[in-house]
């Protein structure tokens, strides 16, 4: 029997703000509180569908979210509840939860339907607030966010602007937004990288891109640490250090990271990491480089130099990411 396998994100619609308002109208004195309620955020929904044999839809699309729900407004009028994602799956998969392992359905027949994330619940407005004793409420609720389910093969990690989303949209299809300043990454990004150019070979495996880390991370501060559980379950850290002329120590940021990262769990701090020179090409002083690779040395991690501007070394960090988190072509044989 051949098995078909492949890891999804879903990401719930988030619930919308309730709103703070009073109504306010020439000759209706004291109008009241009219705050209305948020929309609650969509579900994302998986569908077993008969037009669907194979999972190969999911492996070049492994993200779905659902929209978020509208927030309150003025008059009590409620925001529009987000629109929710189905996403169809042939009948005969069975969805497990990557991170706890726990199976959560089998689908067994044509339009069987289960909700994978619960969107958020939307906030409730002011005016819910108001009793005879209180009447002028100003307490009104955000939404709730939305479910967040991801899992990926391989986490990078690094400071702010160290190339971490370059190199994920070198390396897949993914395009993530990608600029010359700290926390442009928000939320986490996948991407499916093919193990190898040949084409009888379809191994993949999903690589996550997170916002950067910076120092105190693991006490809130910048936008890591909440992205940190995400990759708790990876198989393979890849720290990302720019040696490029920031003005910074890269050594300090490499150090900076890997404390941020045993602050956060052990886990983490004992998962099988590479460690990557990046900005080959804008490296002028070559030490910079040299102190990383001597760090990594005396820590015994496999290190790497790469240009994600020029693709120096890509190819074969690739590889090494493949080896690690990939069982040997020959060992998939279906049977
Ligand atoms: N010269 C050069 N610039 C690069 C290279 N890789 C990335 N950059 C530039 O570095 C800047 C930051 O790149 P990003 O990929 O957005 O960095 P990031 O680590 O995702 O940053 P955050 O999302 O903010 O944490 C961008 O201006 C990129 O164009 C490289 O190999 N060479
Ligand atoms: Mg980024």
């Amino acid at each position: 029997m051949f098995i078909d396998e492949v890891i999804i994100t879903v990401k719930a619609g988030d619930g919308g703000n309730g709103c703070l308002a009073f109504r306010r109208e020439k000759f209706v004195p004291r109008g009241g509180p009219s705050g209305g309620d948020g929309g609650h955020g969509g579900d994302v929904i998986m569908v077993a569908s008969p037009h669907h044999n194979t999972l190969l839809h999911f492996r070049f699309n492994p993200e779905h979210k659902a929209q978020r729900g509208r927030h309150g407004e003025g008059s009590n009028k409620t925001g529009h509840d987000g629109t929710s994602k189905e996403i169809a799956t042939p009948v005969g998969t069975v969805v497990y939860d990557a991170e706890t392992g726990e199976m959560l359905h089998d689908f067994t027949a044509a339009g069987d339907r289960f909700v994978l994330a619960h969107g958020g619940r939307g906030g409730k407005g002011n005016a819910r607030f108001a009793t005879s004793t209180h009447q002028a409420p100003t307490e009104h609720e955000d939404g709730k966010p939305g479910e967040l389910k991801l899992l990926a093969d391989v986490g990078l990690v690094g400071f702010p602007n160290a190339g971490k989303s370059t190199l994920i949209s070198r390396i897949s299809a993914a395009k993530p937004k990608i600029a010359d300043y700290p926390f442009t990454t928000l939320e986490p990004n996948l991407g499916v990288v093919r193990a190898s150019e040949d084409q009888t070979d379809d191994r993949t495996f999903v690589v996550a891109d997170i916002p950067g880390l910076i120092e105190g991370a693991h006490l809130g501060h910048g936008l890591g640490i909440q992205f940190l559980r995400h990759i708790e379950r990876t198989r393979l850290l890849v720290h990302l250090v720019d040696v490029s002329e920031t003005g910074r120590d890269p050594a300090e940021d490499f150090e900076i990271v890997m404390r941020e990262l045993a602050s956060f769990s052990e886990d983490l701090a004992a998962k099988p990491m590479i460690v990557v020179a990046t900005k080959l090409d804008a490296a002028q002083d070559p030490a910079r480089v040299k102190a990383i690779e001597k760090l990594a040395k005396k820590r015994k991690l496999p290190f790497f130099k790469i240009s994600s501007a020029t693709g120096e070394g890509i190819e074969k960090l690739k590889h090494a990411m493949a080896e690690r988190v990939l069982a040997p072509a020959s060992a998939l044989s279906p049977d």
